[in-house]
């Protein structure tokens, strides 16, 4: 049994519900577990008789302009490393998690350090001169790092030019709970008898392209009776809705959901157009309840959706194309379902969380061996 500390974003975003997700498992499997955050994980529902929360209060100072986060939590890793006796601090997303994770490690003897590499911390933030250096630093003094496609893991080494080893653990569905469910009271009192549904789930940021999502569906509109679900929300929203207006499409904003399972049980096909997408969790969420994916060919999206298979991979931005791709599984019931029966079968071979967990545990273990 290890003891585990888990620090993250804990707000909607996939690497907060990876990191929670994992921790519940870890749990699960007699490990104890200790979440390290400013705000309790949205997905860390219930009580877990080996889960503790620890709260991180920031203080704030006339004289700080912007007051310490990144001091803060480490300071608050190193406090629940010695008091709890830690074995591991997961650092979950680079910045600044690892950096803390780090700094607490040279408060705390034999304290070991994790740090899981999701996406834009690499790709974006990571990518700025401003983070870089210290970006660059966290990942080589980590003493495991892990990515969550093959495709991130060469774009760390790419534009980090780092030597180091970075071992590939994919993202996890929990495919027992993740499973298509009758839900017809979802489908009356949205009204959305007879029509098709298309979903998109995600923050609603830029990278995500959710204008794009809007242009598609209203090609996908004028040729079948479809109704779009956007769950979530960000700072892209009020576009989307002005876009939504001008064409007069029927889209429902449902903002942010903690329980998307409901929905992506009424859905026929989920849009994800993203400009970047390191693994596209809510594409393998999606397949785990039966629903095809048309999806950009970016980063670790072609390690997730198979082309052709359980759904299409398309260029960003070519929306002639995913308009083209989406017909082709909204007209066809028979291609609609085979594809929604194959991205389960994926998702239960190569992504449940059984698997997954071994292979953080089988990780952990090395690590601590040094
Ligand atoms: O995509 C986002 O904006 C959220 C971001 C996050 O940190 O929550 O998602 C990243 O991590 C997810 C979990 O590993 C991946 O599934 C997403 O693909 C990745 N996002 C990008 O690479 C843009």
């Amino acid at each position: 049994m290890l003891k585990i500390g888990i620090t993250c974003y804990p707000s909607y975003g996939g690497s907060g519900a990876m990191a929670t997700e994992l921790g519940k498992t870890l749990a699960d499997k007699g490990h104890i577990v200790h979440f390290i955050n400013y705000e309790v994980p949205f997905r860390l529902n219930g009580y877990h008789q080996r889960i503790v929360y620890h709260h991180l209060e920031i203080p704030t100072y006339p004289l700080f302009k912007y007051p310490p986060y990144t001091l803060a939590l480490a300071s608050r890793i190193a406090e629940v490393a010695l008091n709890e006796k830690l074995d591991i601090i997961h650092a979950h997303y680079a910045i600044p998690h690892s950096i803390c994770g780090y700094l607490a490690k040279l408060m705390v003897p034999n304290l070991k350090l994790v740090t899981t590499l999701h996406g834009t911390d690499i790709t974006l933030v990571g990518n700025d001169q401003t983070f870089f250096p210290i970006t660059k630093f966290a990942i080589e003094a980590s003493d495991g790092v892990t990515a969550v496609s093959q495709s991130l893991k060469e774009d760390t080494y790419k534009i980090f030019d780092i030597k180091r080893d970075i071992q590939v653990i994919y993202n996890f569905v929990d495919t027992a709970s993740y499973k298509r469910e009758r839900n017809s009271k979802l489908v009356n009192c949205l009204g959305l008898n007879g029509k098709k549904v298309v979903i998109h789930i995600s923050n609603f940021r830029p990278v995500k392209r959710i204008t794009d999502v809007i242009e598609i569906f209203k090609g996908i509109s004028e040729k079948v009776d479809s109704v779009l679900l956007m769950i979530g929300d960000g700072v892209e929203r009020s576009k989307a809705e002005k876009l939504t207006a001008k064409y007069n499409l029927d889209v429902r904003f449902l903002g942010q959901q903690a329980n998307i399972i409901p929905f992506l049980s009424v859905a026929d096909l989920l849009l994800l157009p993203s400009e970047q997408e390191s693994f596209g969790l809510v594409a393998l969420e999606a397949m785990a309840c039966n629903v095809p994916v048309v999806g950009s060919k970016v980063g670790g999206l072609p390690e997730v959706i198979k082309d052709g298979d359980n759904g299409y991979l398309v260029e960003v931005g070519n929306i002639g194309l995913f308009v083209q791709k989406s017909l082709a599984i909204l007209t066809n019931d028979n291609l609609r379902e085979i594809m929604g029966n194959k991205g389960r079968e994926r998702a239960v071979k190569y992504f449940d969380q059984g698997k997954i967990i071994k292979e953080y545990e089988e990780f952990y273990y090395q690590i601590l061996k040094g």
